[in-house]
């Protein structure tokens, strides 16, 4: 065995050359692994014995693309393209041998292959468009060659991965290798020396292409299909364009658009955010102050208190990864309504073909109801989402306390309260933990995992591990008043109804936040969740818009009426002239003279509240990092990922412009823009949040 590069090592076996790639994590194309592919292929080529190549990884998994952390950074050679075309072009066989996960460049690599084998358990896929960017190194002119321009644009725009299946089926893999796959590699290598196989290099396939061409309503009609769920993104056009130039142009023409197109994005704003997100989420998962090899607690059973919103939706998740789940309620109706919600649910999920009936059955079957809280006895994590009630939430909490065996966890969902004073009422606060799931529980992806004061490492580290199980993107955050998510909205709350008392109507607001990115804006939020939230008839006292909705018996969607009327078949909104005369008395009554408010400052003031209160949540240690409040915003909230999050915009925008704003807004708007320490400490040393 010779070494090439650090990373890449030359092996034989017999006639057969093998490359083997040693770059963890995920073999990711760096530096050394380019460099170690292209001269090792030269000295393979070069080698009279060598009949042909076996490209294989060490590892967890095959090539996972290019090197992310490399982008934005001067280009170091060789390029990807010296790789591939050494690949594609060389005298003599190539077979890339694949497990684990080929994404983007690692699967480009693939398809520059002549042959490919893979395990069962392998995975495909261009992630690309997640980083705001497109398969910048032939795989758009190679992919649809294979499996067809309309499979290859929804590969490229989803980013979503497929498996060995489709795989063998579209003829991107030549063979499923059982045992031991270098062995199963080499074996194929040899079958293919010895059965004088031809070179098939992906870019001499046209067939697919031709019969497509021509016909630009495939890519008129896919462009109506993700209109909606790629708004404001600018990547999944661009590969869209991409797949086009593969079907209208000659492969080295549509390689030059494909590499015009990738520069595009590499250098774009959303590009940059995208990838900053990428490490981001990953960053949250890591603890400074809980070392990697904390000892978890076994999780293998989960008890719930409460059958209401949350808590059936909760109790989907950890029955979709074969966890069973006691769930209680107060009593038997509330009890069967929550399963039959539970159930509707999946009912739901399986008629859209995503789960199959068998599944249902299987989920329902891992969720029991019961009224005796003893059958949480022996649960190792028992999750409390009932009323948002303090004294109701101490009191279950001193019964799970007395009935729960040692070592289990005590969680609560609350969304604001106290979780210290939770713990407190308990004999292990140590066991007691926040978990602030989002609704619906079980779609939404974020976890604030809630540290208390004395909540033990052990809980901490088992927590985020679940979060993971299940499926979620944890941050882990301190206790204060609505954590990180909820207390950053309360002060866009805020500016956003001193707005539309100033000048501005509910809709003038939240089109600026609909075109800024958000799924929708302050007020339609408040119509889907509800106006009646902590709304109480009897001490209702028409002292703000929301309450004289409210009175009006317009409590938002479910009412077919809140700041917006609904239409009862289509659900769209539309404004209404009673809110706007509404809005108007309002202003009146309040003497406030009306004018005219420009979209870029309610922008500024619903959004810049935000950054400063996450300025405050950093220098509190509410958060042990700006990216986790990106990673809350972007998950838990609707924040643009194309945006980075909130702390990003920011320093995008540069904090010096945001203080300089705040403090004119302070001028005229009084303390609340006050600019918090931190991000006048950092404004005035040119700074950032994520500054080192
Ligand atoms: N580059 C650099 N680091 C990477 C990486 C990559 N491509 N992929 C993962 N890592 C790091 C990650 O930051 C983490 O580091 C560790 O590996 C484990 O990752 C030319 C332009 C492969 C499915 O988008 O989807 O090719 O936090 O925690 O959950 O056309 O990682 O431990 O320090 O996510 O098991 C396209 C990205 C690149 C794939 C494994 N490829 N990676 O998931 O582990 S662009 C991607 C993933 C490209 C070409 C283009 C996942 C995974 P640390 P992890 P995991
Ligand atoms: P909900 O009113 O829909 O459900 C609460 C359930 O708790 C009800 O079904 C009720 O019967 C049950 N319950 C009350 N007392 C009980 C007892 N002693 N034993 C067993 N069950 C009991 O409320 P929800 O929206 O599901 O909220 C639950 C918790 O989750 C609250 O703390 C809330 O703040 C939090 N939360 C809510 C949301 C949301 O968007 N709804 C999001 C995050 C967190």
């Amino acid at each position: 065995m010779t070494a090439i590069t650090e990373m890449v090592d030359l092996e034989r076996r017999g006639n057969v050359a093998l490359l083997v790639i040693d770059n963890p994590p995920v073999n990711a194309l760096s530096q050394g692994v380019r460099q170690g592919l292209v001269e090792g292929l030269a000295v393979a080529n070069e080698d009279p014995e060598v009949e042909a190549v076996v490209l294989v990884c060490r590892g967890r998994t095959f090539i996972a693309g290019a090197d992310i952390s490399e982008f934005g950074k001067p280009p170091s050679p060789p390029s990807l393209f010296e790789a591939i075309d050494g690949l594609e072009a060389g005298p003599k066989p190539t077979i890339a041998a694949i497990h684990g996960t080929a994404l983007g460049g690692g699967f480009e690599i693939a398809l520059a292959c002549h042959y490919r084998v893979a395990v069962k358990s392998a995975r495909f896929g261009f992630p690309e468009v997640k980083l705001g960017l497109l398969p910048g190194a032939g795989g758009t002119q190679r992919l649809p060659r294979l499996v067809g321009p309309q499979r290859a644009l929804e590969i490229v725009t989803s980013g979503n991965m497929f498996g060995t299946d489709e795989a063998l089926d579209t003829g991107l893999i030549d063979k499923i290798v059982d045992g031991d796959l270098t062995d199963g590699a080499v074996a194929f290598a040899v079958e293919v020396v010895s059965e004088n196989r031809p070179l098939v290099k992906i870019r001499d396939i046209h067939d697919k292409v031709e019969a497509a061409r021509g016909k630009p309503e495939i890519f008129a009609e896919f462009r109506r299909k993700i209109a909606r769920k790629s708004r404001g993104f600018m990547a999944p056009e661009y590969n869209v364009r991409c797949i086009e130039a593969a079907v209208n142009l000659p492969f080295d023409e549509g390689i030059a658009k494909e590499q015009e197109l990738f520069r595009e994005l590499l250098a774009s704003d959303q590009s940059a955010a995208q990838r900053y997100y990428f490490f981001a989420e990953r960053q949250a998962a890591k603890i400074p102050d809980v070392p990697r090899d904390t000892p978890q607690i076994q999780i293998e059973s989960v008890g719930i208190i409460g059958a209401g919103t949350m808590g059936g939706g909760i109790a989907m998740n950890f029955a979709n990864v074969g966890l069973p789940v006691t769930i209680t309620e107060m009593d038997q109706a509330a009890l069967d309504r929550g399963l039959a919600v539970v159930r509707k649910n999946y009912e739901r999920t399986a008629k859209s073909g995503r789960i199959s009936p068998d599944d249902v059955e299987k989920r329902m079957d891992l969720i029991t109801g019961t009224l005796d809280y003893g059958d949480l006895a022996d649960c190792d994590i028992v999750i409390e989402a009932v009323f948002e009630n303090m004294e109701l939430k101490k009191k279950i909490f001193v019964q799970i306390d007395e009935i729960c065996k040692d070592g289990a966890i005590l969680a609560t969902n609350t969304s604001a309260l106290d979780v210290n004073e939770i713990a407190a009422v308990t004999r292990r606060p140590e066991s007691v933990i926040g978990l602030h799931f989002f609704s619906p529980a079980n779609i939404m992806r974020l976890l604030e995992v809630v540290r208390g004061e004395k909540t033990s490492d052990e809980v901490i580290a088992t927590s985020m591990a679940l979060a993971k199980r299940i499926g979620k993107i944890a941050a882990l955050v301190g206790v204060c008043r609505g954590f990180v998510g909820n207390r950053m909205l309360y002060g866009r709350g805020v500016e956003a109804n001193k707005l539309i008392l100033e000048g501005a109507m509910p809709w003038d607001v939240d089109d600026v936040l609909y075109e800024f990115g958000f799924p929708m804006g302050p007020f339609a939020m408040s119509d889907l969740a509800g106006l009646d939230i902590g709304w109480q008839k009897e001490t209702s006292t028409s002292s703000t818009i929301r309450e004289v909705l409210c009175e009006q018996g317009r409590r938002g969607q479910k009412t077919g009426k809140g700041f917006y009327v609904y239409n009862p078949e289509t659900r769209a909104k539309s404004p209404d002239p009673v809110v706007e005369k509404l809005v108007l008395e309002f202003s009146e009554k309040e003497g406030v003279e009306r004018r005219e408010i420009g979209e870029e400052e309610i922008l500024e003031r619903c959004l810049y509240p935000m950054v400063n209160e996450g300025a405050k949540i950093l220098e509190e240690g509410i958060a042990i990092r700006s990216s986790d409040i990106d990673v809350v915003w972007v998950n838990g909230y609707g924040w643009p990922v194309y945006r980075g999050g909130p702390m990003f915009w920011a320093d995008s925008i540069g904090l010096d412009k945001i203080v300089a704003r705040m403090d004119e807004f302070q001028q005229k708007h009084g303390d609340f823009w006050k600019p918090a320490t931190l991000l006048r400490k950092l404004a005035d040393e040119g700074k950032g949040f994520a500054s080192p």
